[in-house]
């Protein structure tokens, strides 16, 4: 016998981000302009296409659907994070800043390339998400006092008060004394902002009110808090595995952490904390569409690598 009406299936966070990553991809494959110089497109298209979880662009895709908006009004608001998000990657990689070879478990880009098409690369993609963010609003009748909201939020969260600063403030704090209050302004400028632009955008592009847009902002500012703590405790259960495998090898440790600032215990609490903060935040919201927000709160705080 079949039954007309089922049960719905469990939500699954692995199924939804899934989904979700399938869809950006070829919106992302799409959204990179075809022809010449090939050498750059090549360059940009290594950055963009290969590998990612794709955790921006889903809370953009989320927080639309989560004020009751159609997710199709937040596909270039998803594309332009995840683009700004590659390029900040390729530019953070370079000899000039964290100087790293590998990322994503291949070359860099810069190695793969060169300094100077890495370079011009991530410029390019920079200005590719907010001619995306900028034309894709349109084409899909976004309003336009939406859109420019959208736009300035956006560069708000890269610029002089986003991840440049966050970036720089890292630079000047290598190998210096930092205090937990740097090392949350490093946080919340190189990690949650975009986090947050991800997830405000899409809320906007949406159509949420004044309240509904501030909710969404900082339920992602505590996940982006959440995702630097839980990789902090992580680092520390690592090493200390390592540490155990290769008795007397010391590791690299100069660096300011959570655990290193409060403590291991403490660093789990003030995960909790931040977890059950951004879990708050989405009660106001339909309790149907907050499924996908809650799991991936859980899934960051609860990740075992
Ligand atoms: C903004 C003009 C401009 C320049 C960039 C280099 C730089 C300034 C900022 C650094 C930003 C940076 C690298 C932040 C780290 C963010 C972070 C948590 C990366 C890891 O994100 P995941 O786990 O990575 O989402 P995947 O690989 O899954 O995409």
């Amino acid at each position: 016998t079949t039954t007309v009406l089922q049960d719905e299936e469990p939500f699954s966070l692995e199924r939804y981000m899934a989904s979700k990553a399938a869809t950006v991809n070829e919106a992302l494959d799409r959204a990179l302009p075809p022809g010449h110089p090939e050498r750059l497109l090549e360059s940009m298209r290594y950055s963009l296409l290969a590998g990612g979880k794709r955790v921006r662009p889903m809370l953009a895709l989320a927080a639309c659907a989560l004020v009751g908006g159609d997710e199709a009004a937040a596909e270039p608001v998803a594309c332009a994070v995840e683009m700004v998000h590659a390029m900040s990657l390729v530019h953070d990689d370079l000899p000039c800043m964290d100087d790293d070879d590998l990322r994503r478990g291949r070359p860099t880009n810069h190695v793969a390339f060169s300094v100077s098409t890495a370079l011009l690369a991530g410029d390019a993609l920079l200005a590719l998400a907010f001619e995306h963010l900028a034309r894709g609003c349109a084409d899909r009748g976004v309003p336009a006092d939406r859109a420019l909201r959208a736009v300035a939020e956006l560069a708000g969260a890269v610029g002089a008060g986003g991840l440049a600063a966050g970036q720089v403030v890292d630079l000047a704090s290598e190998g210096a004394d930092v205090g937990l209050a740097t090392l949350e302004y490093i946080h919340v400028h190189k990690t949650a902002r975009l986090l947050e632009a991800a997830a405000v955008c899409g809320a906007i592009v949406a159509g949420g009110d004044d309240e509904e847009v501030e909710g969404v902002r900082r339920y992602a500012r505590y996940v982006g808090l959440l995702f630097q703590v839980v990789d902090d405790v992580l680092d520390v259960t690592r090493t200390s595995e390592q540490l155990g495998k290769t008795a007397g090898k010391d590791v690299a440790t100069d660096k300011a952490t959570y655990p290193k600032l409060m403590g291991v215990d403490g660093a789990r609490a003030y995960a909790a904390e931040l977890v059950a903060s951004a879990e708050a935040e989405l009660d106001r919201f339909d309790a149907a569409r907050t499924e996908p927000l809650r799991h991936l709160a859980r899934f960051i705080a609860y990740r075992q690598h």
